[in-house]
């Protein structure tokens, strides 16, 4: 039984359909690789992995992120640039966040330009494809080991 406490890579709407979505944007990996790279990134870390279509479920993840959890990788998908509740959910977390995006949402429409999470984040990466997830994983743990929030 592992001492360490989870980090929490946490998926926001429509990513459950990743691999088939918009793959010239998003690629043709699915969640279930990207939950597998996480995992092995993590080593001995245990990993929380979730995917919520629904804004109340992500948020109740935050909360239990924010009892039980050293870290958060989320990718809040479209409520990134919606949800108050969501950020401030996130204000409450005392540990490192990194907001991860798959695609170069600066790049994008600018309906993708500002992100609520951004006000919160510890570090945004955005653009490295779903392979980033996992190198999400070791840039939180340096977080983590700097007690950086
Ligand atoms: C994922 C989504 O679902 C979009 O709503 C965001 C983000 C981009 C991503 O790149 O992972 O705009």
């Amino acid at each position: 039984m592992s001492e360490m406490k989870p980090i929490y890579v946490l998926n926001g709407p429509n990513l459950n359909r990743l691999g088939k979505r918009e793959p010239e944007i998003y690629g043709h990996d699915t969640l279930a690789d990207v939950e597998a790279w996480c995992r092995e990134a993590a080593g001995l870390r245990p990993v929380v992995f979730m995917q919520t279509n629904s804004e109340e479920k992500l948020i109740d993840l935050v909360h239990e992120a924010i009892d039980e959890g050293v870290g958060i990788i989320i990718n809040p998908a479209a409520f990134t640039f919606t949800s108050l509740a969501l950020l401030d959910a996130l204000k409450m977390f005392k540990g490192p966040i990194i907001e991860f995006h798959i695609s170069n949402v600066h790049r994008r429409e600018a309906i993708y330009h500002r992100s609520y999470v951004s006000m919160t984040a510890t570090t945004v990466m955005a653009g490295l494809g779903a392979k980033g997830y996992p190198i999400a994983v070791k840039a939180l743990e340096l977080l983590i080991s700097e007690g950086k929030r």
